[in-house]
């Protein structure tokens, strides 16, 4: 969506924090456990730049010491030996009709690919009713979302030439030589989440490096007092500091957010790819802490591990976290709760934080543990008709709607059940099968047999849009996600059928001549097409689909966590002896 834009905060206070304790570097040594020994390159090389202490700069500005240490290299061979299943899976045996429906799926998304490509190769998405390309503002000056979103859905389907296309595209045309501004959450769960997982599913080094160039660029956002990032950075290099290798942009917080405050969803959603980028290049400043932060840099604390320090210290009210939260002094701004939208994803990357890790970051686990507990006895709730839904809460007072964003906690509520001490683990896979089924539900009450962008459980309404506003479809996936998880969790074969009922109506009435479309009103069978095939519908809802007629061990859930734009990045597995 293209959002409002605040102008440039004012300059901040500089502002010391205490030095990042012991734990938080060897949490950072786990997630870099995959990395291999060092390999030689020739001083100056790009290896180099990227290496940790490379960055450091002692504060007068002074040439930063020679180089002596040998740059990092990560042991991609060793990385796919430690996987536990082939990525594309490997066990035959099954019904010719679970075949003949994944099949469908992957022509669709062939269809997708092929339309984007004809009418709109290089823009972020296509508009498959005008047939051309779309822009927008969300990525700073970047494009290509949709090839960069499509890449690892083509490589899982074997779609193998298109994935040739998409890969020449971004060896050829991938420009990251951009200014403009850019959402810090967007281009990080679409371009360095689809960059990363292309990088493990193929091993090839373009993708590494690309996501490792654009992490880069990232990394001014956190330069606030707190270390809390804001929401909008502009991508290109800006000022005259002495060392080069330092890119640094502005930064601003959304327009619309309350009194410049960062968003729970945005700087929430950061961990799993930066803890990646830390241990794919060795360089630590992405997962926390610059060893000797740059003489500009407002405040001492850097990188992700620092947004839960910030969180663990702020009181929360009931248990619950709030959407928005100031960067300059680190309280809520407002008390507005949801785990639809602004809130959502924060919360998958709590629990999917501690599946990546191996199940090693215990801290992770609590913060999960201790969100749902508030969730599960402040905002669910039974409706008159028995259909149980998470509402929102705005300072006390509940709104009972569900946003289609917030049907993705069904998969992520059973992807936690799935590891909980027995009791818990039962209940929770009921609350993650209920409120899949509830979400089931928005769908196939409507005409379409597609859901509404929001629902509601008032004035007599169950599971319907009340809105003229909350009616339309944009294709999104978080039903079909719920469903994939619960399918591999428990194998009930409704979930493939729901599955499939979706498929059909994907079908009938988003599929226009030049691709996919959103659809205005899910409540009637004639509906006007908005006119946008969405990244994502290419990144998640197809993948996802595909994934509910796959074998489990394809994208093995015993070897991967999807981020939250459902590209997959490996568990670093602890155990695995080379
Ligand atoms: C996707 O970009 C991601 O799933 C994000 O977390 C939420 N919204 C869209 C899809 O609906």
């Amino acid at each position: 969506t293209d959002l409002p834009r605040s102008p440039p905060a004012a300059a901040e206070p500089r502002h010391a924090s205490p030095a990042a304790p012991r734990r938080l570097r060897e949490k950072l040594r786990t997630a870099a456990r995959m990395a291999g020994p060092p390999a030689r390159t020739a001083p100056g090389s790009r290896q180099q730049v990227q290496g940790g202490d490379s960055r450091a700069q002692p504060a007068s500005g002074a040439p930063p010491a020679r180089e002596t240490r040998a740059p990092f290299r990560f042991d991609y061979e060793r990385f796919r030996r430690s996987l536990r299943h082939p990525v594309r899976g490997g066990r035959p045996g099954e019904d010719p009709e679970t075949r003949a429906r994944r099949m469908k799926i992957k022509e669709m998304m062939k269809f997708a690919w092929d339309n984007y490509k004809q009418y709109a190769l290089g823009k972020n998405e296509l508009r498959p009713l005008t047939k051309n390309g779309h822009i927008g503002n969300m990525f700073g000056g970047l494009r290509g979302a949709t090839v960069i979103d499509a890449l690892d859905t083509l490589y899982i389907m074997e779609l193998e030439e298109e994935f040739q296309e998409a890969k020449e595209w971004v060896e050829k045309s991938f420009d990251l030589n951009v200014n403009g501004e850019a959402s810090l959450f967007e281009v990080n769960i679409r371009y360095i989440g689809g960059l990363l997982a292309t990088y493990y599913l193929t091993g090839e080094e373009v993708f590494k490096s690309k996501a490792l160039e654009l992490g880069e660029k990232l990394l001014p956002a956190f330069n606030t007092p707190t270390g809390i990032p804001r929401g909008v950075i502009n991508l290109g290099r800006q000022g005259t500091h002495p060392h080069k290798h330092f890119l640094y942009g502005m930064s601003w917080s959304w327009g619309w957010a309350s009194a410049g405050s960062s968003i729970l969803a945005e700087f929430g959603t950061l961990h799993l790819e930066f803890l990646h980028l830390s241990a794919l290049s060795g360089n630590p400043v992405f997962a926390e802490k610059a060893s000797n932060p740059p003489a500009w840099a407002s405040s001492s604390s850097w990188g992700v591990m620092n947004i839960r320090r910030v969180l663990n210290r702020v009181e929360k009210p009931q248990g619950l976290y709030p959407n928005f939260l100031s960067p300059v002094t680190g309280s809520w701004v407002q008390h507005h709760v949801s785990i639809g939208g602004l809130g959502d994803s924060f919360y998958e990357y709590l629990i999917k934080s501690w599946l990546m890790s191996d199940k090693k970051d215990s801290e992770a686990k609590k913060m999960y543990d201790d969100a749902l507990e508030a969730i599960e006895k402040h905002l669910v709730k039974k409706s008159a008709g028995g259909l149980t839904y998470i509402a929102e809460w705005r300072g006390g007072i509940l709104d009972h709607k569900m946003g289609h964003l917030a049907c993705f906690s069904g998969g992520m509520i059973a992807l936690g059940a799935e590891h909980a001490a027995e009791e818990r683990r039962q209940r929770h896979m009921e609350l993650a099968a209920e409120i899949t089924s509830t979400c089931h539900e928005s769908y196939a009450r409507s005409d379409t047999k597609l859901g509404p962008e929001a629902f509601r459980f008032d004035a007599g309404s169950e599971a319907m849009a009340t809105r003229l506003s909350e009616r339309y479809y944009i294709l999104r996936p978080e039903v079909v996600e719920s469903y994939m998880y619960l399918w591999r969790l428990t194998h009930d074969p409704k979930y493939r059928h729901w599955g499939w009922e979706v498929v059909k109506a994907l079908e009938k009435y988003c599929r226009v001549e030049a691709g996919f479309s959103g659809i205005r009103d899910v409540y009637t069978t004639t509906p006007t097409h908005d006119n946008m095939q969405q990244s994502f519908f290419l990144a998640e809802t197809l993948k996802y689909l595909y994934l509910l007629f796959c074998e489990d061990d394809v994208l093995s859930l015993e070897d991967w966590v999807f981020n939250t734009e459902a590209h997959p990045l490996p568990i670093n597995h602890t155990d695995f002896k080379a």
